[in-house]
């Protein structure tokens, strides 16, 4: 008899439906939050019997629960852990324990792929061709690397995994793993899927509106409320308002706070890990206990949203090598242009700052930071104009 205790993630339930297709009914699977497995762990340990072998996948154990699970296999308890975040890493000095954060190749892990390869190796599973597609897809949606590959494929499957409950998701693809040559959506999932995409465009829409902006010591943190989708939102936040360092996103229902980051210089593991929680480099979360509620709840709470750029100018465009015009709650205007070939100034209201900004990009970063400004609408800049040229006229 086997017992997989996975994570409740697309990814998790990917190593459920392998170890289904593997074992079949001889097979006990139970998915986890990343708080509920220690609990279950020490179920098994008190009450299962030494000849179930126990999987533990995409979530790792606590101190505790890690001499715990040492001591069950000395004494001869059968128990493999398969993981692939960083804050798991120790946990490879076991015999039980294999954490993979990415290959020698450079190729992310998730826990499905690493599992596959398990399975595969260990000759539990025939590797098929659909099978592995299934895996590829759920290893790149785990990863994020199928945005930098646009598999929309992968996001796709991510999004069908919350519209139906992990029960119906699970006997879908075991169905369709066993029967098909190749892994696919059916005709009624894809309408679903892009009703589904509407749905979440809007919704991003709406959230861009409520973003708040809050420096976090050196660091500054875009924070919104959001109850669902939370990767999309933290991409497209992330990418929408490159000057922040990180996303917070607070589900005050689930009291969880997840952060999201789109930069290679920031690992939003760590500051998970201020608060007790932990993740990946680019995606983490931690309990909203005392000091993180009071960071990202109260401390927030009476700022304004960010303005949003001005999206459809003709004139008053980034970049540009006429300058671009900025403006803050102040009302005041921030000129940025380029000097040279070298660099770019800033005239707050005409006045030139001493700074000066090797890129376009440093420039506005400087202004979003320090003055939460934002790009005003080609009249405002039309005027600007205007009222520089006056004086020279007169
Ligand atoms: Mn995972």
């Amino acid at each position: 008899m086997y017992k997989l205790l996975s994570h409740n993630d697309l990814d998790g339930v990917g190593c459920g439906i392998l170890a289904k297709l593997a074992w079949g009914k001889m097979v006990k699977v139970r998915y986890n939050s990343v708080s509920s497995l220690d609990r279950e762990v020490e179920w098994f340990l008190e009450n299962e019997n030494q000849n179930i072998f126990l999987f533990i996948t995409d979530l790792s154990v606590n101190e505790e629960n890690e001499k715990r699970l040492a001591t069950f296999h000395e004494n001869g308890g059968k128990v493999q852990l398969l993981d692939h975040h960083k804050t798991a890493l120790h946990l490879n000095v076991y015999d039980w324990g294999r954490v993979l954060v990415e290959d020698d190749e450079g190729k992310l892990a998730s826990a499905t792929s690493l599992f596959y390869e398990y399975l595969t190796t260990h000759q539990f599973l025939k590797p098929s061709e659909s099978v592995a597609e299934f895996v590829e897809l759920v290893r790149q949606y785990d990863t994020w690397e199928w945005e930098k590959n646009e598999n929309l494929h992968a996001q796709r499957l991510n999004a069908l995994f919350f519209l139906l409950t992990i029960e119906e998701f699970e006997e879908k693809m075991i169905s369709r793993l066993t029967s098909d040559e190749h892994f696919q959506f059916d005709e009624f999932e894809k309408k679903l899927l892009d009703l589904e995409e509407d749905k979440i465009e809007r919704y991003i829409r709406r959230k861009r509106r409520e973003l708040v902006q809050l420096q976090t010591g050196k660091q500054f943190a875009g924070i919104v409320y959001a109850e669902s989708y939370h990767s999309e939102l933290g991409n497209e936040l992330g990418k929408e308002y490159p000057h922040l360092d990180y996303i917070a996103i607070l589900n005050i229902g689930g009291k969880r706070v997840g952060f999201r980051t789109i930069h290679d210089h920031i690992d939003v593991s760590e500051i998970a890990g201020q608060f007790g929680g932990g993740g990946h480099a680019k995606a983490s979360g931690c309990s909203l206990h005392t000091e993180a509620f009071q960071q990202f709840v109260l401390d927030a709470f009476d700022l304004e949203p960010i303005r949003e750029d001005a999206r459809r100018n003709r004139y008053n465009l980034k970049d540009s090598s006429f300058g671009s015009l900025y403006k803050n709650r102040m009302e005041d205007n921030f000129f940025l242009y380029p000097i040279d070939a070298l660099g770019w100034a800033i005239k707050q209201n005409n006045k030139l700052l001493q700074e000066t900004f090797a890129s376009f990009e440093d420039g506005e970063r400087y202004l979003k930071r320090k003055y939460e400004a934002w790009l005003v609408r080609d009249d405002a800049f039309v005027n600007y104009l205007m009222n520089q040229l006056q004086p020279i006229s007169q």
